[in-house]
C-alpha cells in the first residue's frame, strides 16, 4: 500500500530520504496518502462509514490536510462499543497480529496489523531508536513488557529491523536483568523511565556503579516523565537519554521520537501520521505552537485505520529541528490525569518538575487522594536519597509543600520516605481513593 523508505539509506548516507524531504514533499504525501486512508476506513469500516455519513463528510470531499477538521473524531468508547474486532478493516485472514491496551477500566482496546502494518512498525521504531542514537551494531536490551502491550513487540521488531541485536528480558525479575545486563554488555537500552530508576537503584544497592555499564543509549517512554528525571537517568547510568511516543490505538511505540542531536521534543513521523492540536472544550482544532490535546489519524494503516483519534495526551506541535517533520512537546500530562484539587488544576508533572529541583528527593512519588471530611486531600509520597539525616528529610518536606504551595497554589500534604515503589512497566501516579 506505501512505498517503504530505506533506513540505511535515511542514516548512513547523506541526509536524505523522507525524513529529510521538503516540508512540501511531506504534505504533498501526507494529502495523498489521507485520501486513500480515509476511503479505506470509509468502505471497509462499518463505524466509520455510519459516522461519516451521520456529519455528512465523504472521503471524496477530502482536498487538503485542514479538511480533517471536518471529519468526525474516533475514541476509546467508540473502540470499546466495537470490542473485539469492530474496527478492523481488512479480513481476519490477513492479520497478523493482534495487540490490547488494559486501560484502567472497562474493557481492552483490541488492535490489528496486517503483515505490511507490522513491517512499516517495524520500520518507524528502526527509524526511532537511530533517531535516539542506536546504531545497528548495537546490543539492545529491551526491558518493555513483552504480551498483548505494544512497547515488547513493537520495539524488538524494531530493533531487529535496524539490524541492532535484541536481547528480549521484558519487564521485571530486575536482578536478572542486572545480571545480564554485566554479562551481555549491551549498548542500550529500552524501557520505562520508571522502570530505568528501579533499574538504578537495584544496582545500586547490589554495589554495582550503573555508571561502569556497558550502555551508552537509552530510549525511553510509554509514560510522561520530566527533564529532571532524564537528568538523573543520564547521570546515573552515564548515557544519552532520549523520548519515544506512541500509543496502541494509534500503532504502537515510534509515532514519535526526540532526536538525540536536538533532544527537543518528539519528531512526530508525519508520513505516516497526520498530528491535530484540538482544544479540548471547543474541539476546534488550534494552531501550532498553542497547547492542547493531541489528535492523531493514521495514513497507511491497513488493518487498523484510525482517523482523529482523541488521545487524551496533551501537547503542541513545534516546527522540526532536526527533521523537517513537525515535532510535538515533551507529553507531560494527560487531561484525564488532571487532578482538581479545590477547584485548582493540576497535573502528577508539575509536582515531578518540583521534585526534581530538590537535591535530596527522587522522581518516585505517588499522589494519593482522599477525603478529609467534605474536602478533598491530596498527599504527595515521594523518595528521598539514600543515607540522609531526619533533619535534611524534615527540611526536604517543608521545601516541598512550600514550592508547591508557591507555585502552584495548592496545599498539599508531603511525606518524605525511603522507597515508593512504581511498579515494573507504567507508574502509577495517582490513587484516587476518594470513593472508598
Ligand atoms: O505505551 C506504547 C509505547 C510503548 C510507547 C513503549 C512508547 C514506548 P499504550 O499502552 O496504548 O501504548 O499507552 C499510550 O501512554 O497515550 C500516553 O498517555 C502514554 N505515553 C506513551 N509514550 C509516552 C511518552 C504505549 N513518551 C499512552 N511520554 C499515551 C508521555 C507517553 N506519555
Amino acid at each position: 500500500m506505501t512505498a517503504v523508505f530505506d533506513i540505511f539509506s535515511d542514516h548512513h548516507g547523506p541526509q536524505m530520504g523522507i525524513e529529510y524531504a521538503s516540508r512540501d514533499e511531506i504534505i504533498a504525501l501526507q494529502t495523498q496518502r489521507a485520501k486513500n486512508e480515509l476511503r479505506h476506513a470509509y468502505y471497509n469500516v462499518p463505524h466509520y462509514k455510519k459516522a461519516f455519513d451521520e456529519v455528512g463528510v465523504h472521503p471524496d470531499d477530502f482536498r487538503e490536510l485542514a479538511d480533517f477538521a471536518n471529519y468526525p473524531f474516533t475514541d476509546k468508547e467508540t473502540l470499546r462499543t466495537e470490542y473485539p474486532f469492530g474496527m478492523f478493516a481488512v479480513d481476519q485472514r490477513q492479520v497478523a497480529r493482534i495487540h490490547a491496551s488494559s486501560g484502567t477500566t472497562g474493557r481492552p482496546t483490541v488492535v490489528g496489523y496486517t503483515q505490511n502494518d507490522v513491517k512499516i512498525w517495524s520500520e518507524l521504531v528502526a527509524r526511532s531508536l537511530c533517531a535516539g542514537g542506536i546504531r545497528p551494531s548495537d546490543k539492545v536490551q529491551i526491558t518493555f513488557g513483552y504480551g498483548l502491550f505494544t512497547g515488547g513487540l513493537g520495539a524488538h521488531y524494531g530493533v531487529e529491523q535496524l539490524g541492532a541485536t535484541a536481547i528480549p528480558t521484558s519487564g521485571g525479575q530486575t536482578e536478572r536483568q542486572i545480571q545480564i545486563m554485566q554479562d551481555f554488555q549491551p549498548d542500550a537500552i529500552l524501557g520505562t523511565p520508571s522502570y530505568m530508576l528501579n533499574l538504578l537503584d537495584r544496582m545500586r544497592k547490589e554495589g554495582i556503579d550503573p555508571r561502569e555499564s556497558s550502555l551508552r543509549a537509552g530510549v525511553f517512554g510509554a509514560e510522561p516523565w520530566s527533564e529532571g528525571m532524564r537528568r538523573e537517568l543520564e547521570a546515573g547510568f552515564g548515557i544519552t537519554a532520549t523520548d519515544i511516543y506512541g500509543l496502541s490505538e494509534v500503532m504502537g511505540p515510534g509515532v514519535a521520537q526526540e532526536c538525540v542531536e536536538t533532544k527537543d521534543g518528539l519528531t512526530v513521523w508525519e508520513d505516516h501520521f497526520y498530528p491535530e492540536i484540538i482544544d479540548p472544550q471547543t474541539l476546534q482544532p488550534v494552531p501550532d505552537g498553542q497547547f492542547g490535546e493531541l489528535v492523531i489519524s493514521s495514513l497507511t494503516k491497513e488493518a487498523f485505520p484510525i482517523i482523529r483519534y482523541r488521545t487524551h495526551d496533551l501537547t503542541r506541535i513545534l516546527p522540526g529541528t532536526a527533521r523537517s517533520m513537525r515535532r510535538l512537546d515533551r507529553i507531560t500530562a494527560r487531561n484525564d490525569d488532571m487532578i482538581i484539587l479545590r477547584g485548582v488544576n493540576c497535573f502528577p508533572s508539575q509536582f515531578e518538575e518540583i521534585i526534581t529541583e530538590h537535591p535530596s528527593l527522587r522522581p518516585r512519588y505517588q499522589c494519593i487522594l482522599s477525603k478529609r471530611g467534605r474536602m478533598d486531600h491530596l498527599e504527595i509520597i515521594v523518595e528521598h536519597k539514600p543515607e540522609l539525616s531526619l533533619a535534611e528529610i524534615e527540611d526536604s518536606t517543608l521545601w516541598l509543600r512550600a514550592q508547591i504551595k508557591n507555585r502552584i497554589g495548592i496545599t498539599v500534604g508531603v511525606d518524605v520516605v525511603e522507597s515508593v515503589d512504581s511498579g515494573e512497566g507504567k507508574a502509577k501516579r495517582i490513587i484516587d481513593k476518594r470513593g472508598d
